[in-house]
């Protein structure tokens, strides 16, 4: 923090009241490619987030700064006339939620100057782009008094994302980021958005994100090509269930009618949503109930769903999720989109190092990467931070 604000003085000098924010990235338990498929997700905040420092302004400006990109410089933008801007890149995500807030009839007519810095691996599918999404919002929220509904907000960023930045996400990013709170994950059901607080508390286990470090090259076309796939599959399957969404279908009636479905890769991926929505919906199940190994399973048969049937992993997120099973992971899988970015496990909390040492070699071997690990503390969803913070 200290740091921060020594960077706002740099920036916008100093004075005033300046407040601190914070959100935090994001991670998918189980329940993967289910979200814009109307299923549930499992998702939990971390402790790694985006911090805000903020000082209100009286006129329509909005001067923008990332620590973490500093080549960039800063960023002025006008409330009265938010436009997308390529070259500004990170800048882009602000300006769009404050653009949604606006477009939503919400009275913000006077801006912030902003310093973020974030602690989140970038571009590894721990949501970054949510991250600072919703810290932007809570800013804006607080300084104008909007006193926005939390599901509101979380809205408003998803369509910053979907309108303004121009990327197709489902809502479960925003969703974890704006509601998480601490030890605790969230069963999502992605239509209706209703939502079950589940408390994680492992005794003698514990989460672990490995990162691939894998660059996600493929995964903005190929994530538009699944969403496309499975809008083929539920337009074929419509006729015989009275289905809105893939995720609304149950395993029977998707056996009993998955023939309907002319093309055999789009019924797989079809086969994979509404699978995978089930094994959500037991995986919480079995999570209340302290069988940590059922879930485990569970996360295991999701990461083989994507593999063979939703055909998302790629060799990267293989070989780590592979080695994770060798070395004794209660449960491992890929997490996000795909095609690189991050896994996760359930690993006996007395084997943790000797895990890290041997599955991280063993990556290596595989892939000439270094895999970096992080045990996972969950942590709130976006807030205002206290003085002593
Ligand atoms: P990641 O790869 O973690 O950003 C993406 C989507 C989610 C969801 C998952 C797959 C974005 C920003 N987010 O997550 O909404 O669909 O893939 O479950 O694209
Ligand atoms: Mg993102």
């Amino acid at each position: 923090m200290k740091q921060m604000i020594e960077a706002f003085y740099e920036q916008f000098g100093s004075g005033g009241d300046i407040q601190s924010f914070f959100a935090p990235g994001r991670v998918n338990l189980i329940g993967e490619h289910t979200d814009y498929n109307g299923g549930h997700v499992f998702p939990c905040a971390l402790s790694v987030g985006t911090y805000a420092a903020a000082r209100k302004r009286s006129d329509a400006k909005l001067r923008l700064y990332s620590m973490n990109f500093p080549e960039l410089g800063m960023i002025e933008a006008d409330l009265n006339e938010l436009v997308y801007e390529q070259e500004q890149e990170w800048a882009n995500y602000p300006k769009g939620v404050a653009a949604k807030i606006r477009e939503a009839g919400y009275p913000l007519s006077e801006g912030a100057d902003i310093v973020y810095y974030g602690n989140i691996p970038n571009g590894a599918g721990l949501s970054s782009s949510a991250s600072i999404e919703l810290v932007t919002g809570v800013v804006l929220d607080a300084f104008a008094g909007l006193d926005i509904d939390r599901v509101e907000l979380v809205k408003l960023a998803q369509a910053a994302e979907n309108e303004f930045v121009g990327v197709n996400c489902g809502i479960m990013d925003q969703f974890a980021i704006g509601k998480g709170e601490k030890d605790h994950a969230l069963l999502l059901n992605c239509q209706t958005l209703e939502y079950q607080k589940t408390p994680i508390h492992l005794e003698d286990e514990t989460l672990v994100i490995a990162n691939t470090n894998k660059r996600r090259g493929l995964a903005d076309s190929k994530y538009n090509e699944r969403r496309r796939e499975c809008g083929e599959a539920l337009e074929q399957l419509k006729t015989e269930l009275e289905a809105g969404f893939l995720g609304d279908i149950s395993v029977e009636d998707f056996e009993a009618y998955k023939h309907v479905i002319d093309d055999p890769v789009t019924r797989k991926r079809a086969k994979h949503v509404i699978y995978e929505n089930a094994r959500t919906i037991e995986a919480v199940q079995k999570l209340n109930a302290g069988d940590i190994s059922g879930l485990g399973r569970l996360m295991n048969e999701s990461h083989r769903s994507l593999r063979d049937d939703y055909e998302v992993t790629g060799h990267e997120l293989d070989a780590l999720v592979e080695a994770a099973w060798e070395e004794g992971a209660v449960g491992s899988r890929m997490t996000g989109a795909g095609f690189g970015g991050c896994t996760i496990s359930i690993v006996p909390k007395a084997d943790i190092e000797t895990f890290k040492e041997n599955v991280g070699k063993q990556y290596y071997k595989q892939t000439g990467l270094e895999a970096d690990f992080y045990v996972v503390e969950i942590g709130d969803g976006a807030k205002r931070l206290e003085e002593e913070e």
